[in-house]
């Protein structure tokens, strides 16, 4: 079995890239099957093989323990951890070609507090890689772009796994896809279109974190896709196969 783990800001589309995915596997023939690690969702666009929430209630966790949202939120997620033997035990009995981990929507609980890493590190699987959402709707602008990128590159950090850097929205972005992948693939167009965005302060800042970020190659090879019309799963699925099957492709 190999695990991709699916991860960005609240809203991204990790849920509906989930489901996606899975779709996609399926019509090209291989076993997929989806685990949901969020403990707060209420629907998901999908049916889930394996569901966190069968083992950990964040309505009773509020209830029990007097806890607002927030708060039980964060306990909710640290409980997932102590679950892992049940978790293990449902995606055995499933046993697929290729897990699919829609993680939780804040981010910061799953890639920051210690269980979404001990997860990533004790789910049995021969690969694992984790997919990060570069929000389509978010990165419009230089600075922001590099604020996601600096957030993907934290993550990748924290998490330890080959990173599959991603952009979600592509449908509603028109002409602005362009200026995205154009500052992806090269850091001197981005320093200029930074440039005529923002100055003083926030100017050195942005591009002193370029120059930090381009050491690791930070979103070269970025991905864009709509989760609606199903553009770019092809070279997802290619991108992802070069990670965990070492460039075999699935057959279609
Ligand atoms: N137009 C468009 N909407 C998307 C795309 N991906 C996700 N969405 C929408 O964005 C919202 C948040 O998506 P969701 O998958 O729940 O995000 P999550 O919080 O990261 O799991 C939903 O209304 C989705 O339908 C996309 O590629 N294109
Ligand atoms: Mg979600």
């Amino acid at each position: 079995m190999k695990t991709i783990f699916v991860s960005g800001t609240a809203g991204s589309g990790k849920s509906l890239l989930t489901s996606k995915l899975n779709e996609y596997y399926a019509t090209n023939g291989a076993f997929a099957a989806i685990l949901n690690l969020d403990p707060g969702v209420d629907t998901i666009p999908y049916t889930c093989d394996v569901d966190v929430r069968d083992y950990v209630d964040y309505v009773s966790i509020m209830q029990q323990y007097e806890l607002g949202p927030n708060g039980a939120m964060v306990m909710a997620n640290d409980l997932i951890a102590s679950k892992i033997d049940d978790i293990q035990n449902d995606i055995n009995k499933v046993n697929p070609d290729y897990l699919i981990v829609d993680t939780p929507g804040q981010i910061e609980l799953f890639a920051y507090r210690s269980s979404g890493r001990f997860l990533v590190e004790n789910i049995s699987s021969e690969e694992k890689t984790n997919i990060f959402i570069f929000d389509g709707a978010l990165v419009t602008t230089p600075v922001n772009f590099v604020s996601i990128a600096l957030l993907a590159t934290s993550i990748r950090l924290r998490l330890n796994l080959p990173a599959i850097n991603v952009l979600t929205k592509t449908d509603l972005i028109g002409d602005k896809l362009k200026d995205i992948l154009a500052w992806s693939s090269n850091l001197k167009t981005l320093e200029n279109a930074i440039g005529k965005e923002a100055d003083g302060d926030t100017y050195t800042l942005t591009t002193s974190i370029l120059r930090g970020l381009n050491l690791g190659g930070f979103a070269q090879g970025l991905i864009p896709i709509s989760n609606i019309t199903g553009d770019g799963f092809v070279n997802l699925e290619g991108a992802l196969s070069r990670i965990l099957n070492l460039g075999e492709e699935i057959e279609d």
